[in-house]
């Protein structure tokens, strides 16, 4: 065994010294280094060899295959340069083609919505606020209005972290209390802002609901605002989004931190009100959940109910790109297909 393998070695290195193409390249490597080929087989030869011979030369064919592999790669390099000579020299290659575009990439949908969000509220008066992924439980449910054990709490499938206490936020709405705190100066400057970022939710994924979405919540406090206010301010918001001859109305809902509670539909935007698959045939695309902010959360911020008032909303932005481009999964958003991002 151990003299076929020497054999073998010297000559496999014979013939891959004559190789000159690819082609010999190749069929040179499934010969000796392939699944069939001479020092494979050898090295599987090894269990028939009385024992105490086993271990040498075990040792020893690793050597010629890893020298092997080290002469094949050497010529491999050699065997490239020389046909790129030659098909230089053949004009094979037309050396003034321009060359092949490389793709510089570009801004992810959410991201480029999101942006579109900051223009059409800026416009209208509203600065972005920035508040946190991570938050506590008193942020994220207690301090708007949803004690422990509050039913309302199986609104938000929410995942928690093993700090007890602390969890991801379910949706955006925490940053209510962190903005009022932070930017009413203790109760007494009125404030608007929006406060994008993604939120996170124990859900089971399908076409409508991912694990994970960004919301824009927007609040506005001062000391005579009204619910006409927060219609208008929504209504105009969804004609910049959306065009000005859309529809915009107004359901009653519930959400503990807000009192009344409402949830905005606009008009389908791929049939026009007329019903589709889309709209599920009702002719509107639900866009945001909205009220007037409820006095316990306006006290949790600091402010006095009794002279301030406010409104909030909560906008979900892919499910918003996707009545805007029609997109019809959800998933698409972080599944990286390439495919998909690129239209945008
Ligand atoms: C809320 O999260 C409230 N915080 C909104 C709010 C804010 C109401 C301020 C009143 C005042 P809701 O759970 O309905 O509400 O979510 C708001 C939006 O987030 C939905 O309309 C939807 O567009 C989006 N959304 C919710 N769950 C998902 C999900 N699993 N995947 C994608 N988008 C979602």
């Amino acid at each position: 065994m151990q003299e076929k393998l020497g054999a073998a070695h010297l000559e496999a290195l014979q013939e891959l010294g004559a190789v000159s193409d690819s082609e010999a390249l190749r069929a040179w490597e499934l010969k000796y280094l392939g699944k069939k080929g001479v020092v494979t087989e050898l090295v599987r030869g090894v269990g028939a060899l009385p024992k105490e011979e086993r271990a040498e030369f075990g040792k020893r064919a690793n050597e010629v295959k890893q020298a092997l592999e080290l002469a094949y790669a050497d010529r491999e390099q050699l065997v490239k340069d020389q046909e790129l000579a030659r098909d230089l020299e053949q004009g094979e290659i037309d050396v003034t083609l321009p060359g092949r575009p490389r793709g510089i990439g570009g801004l992810h949908p959410s991201t480029t919505t999101l942006r579109e969000f900051y223009a059409i509220w800026a416009e209208m008066g509203f600065q972005v606020f920035r508040s946190r992924d991570v938050e506590t439980d008193e942020m994220n449910f207690e301090l708007l209005n949803i004690p422990a054990h509050h039913p309302a709490r199986d609104m938000w499938d929410t995942f928690h972290t093993t700090t007890p206490g602390v969890v991801l936020r379910t949706h955006t709405s925490p940053g209510q209390i962190r903005s009022m705190r932070e930017l009413g100066e203790n109760g007494t400057q009125p404030i608007r802002v929006i406060l994008p970022g993604m939120c996170y939710r124990y859900e089971q994924v399908s076409v409508r609901s991912e694990i994970q979405f960004h919301q824009v919540e927007g609040v506005a406090i001062g000391k005579h605002i009204h619910l006409t206010d927060l219609k208008g301010t929504i209504a105009e918001f969804a004609r910049r989004m959306f065009g000005a001859d859309k529809d915009v109305r107004f359901r009653s809902s519930y959400f503990p931190f807000t009192e009344p509670s409402m949830e905005v539909d606009v008009e389908c935007l791929l049939c026009g009100g007329k019903g589709c698959q889309m709209c599920k045939y009702s002719g509107w695309l639900e866009i945001a959940g909205c009220g007037m902010m409820h006095p316990v959360v306006l006290q949790n911020g600091g402010y006095d109910p009794r002279e301030w008032s406010g409104f909030a909303f909560g906008m979900g932005v892919e499910r918003m790109i996707n009545l805007k481009y029609g997109v019809k999964d959800i998933r698409y958003y972080w599944g990286n297909d390439l495919r998909f991002l690129e239209q945008f």
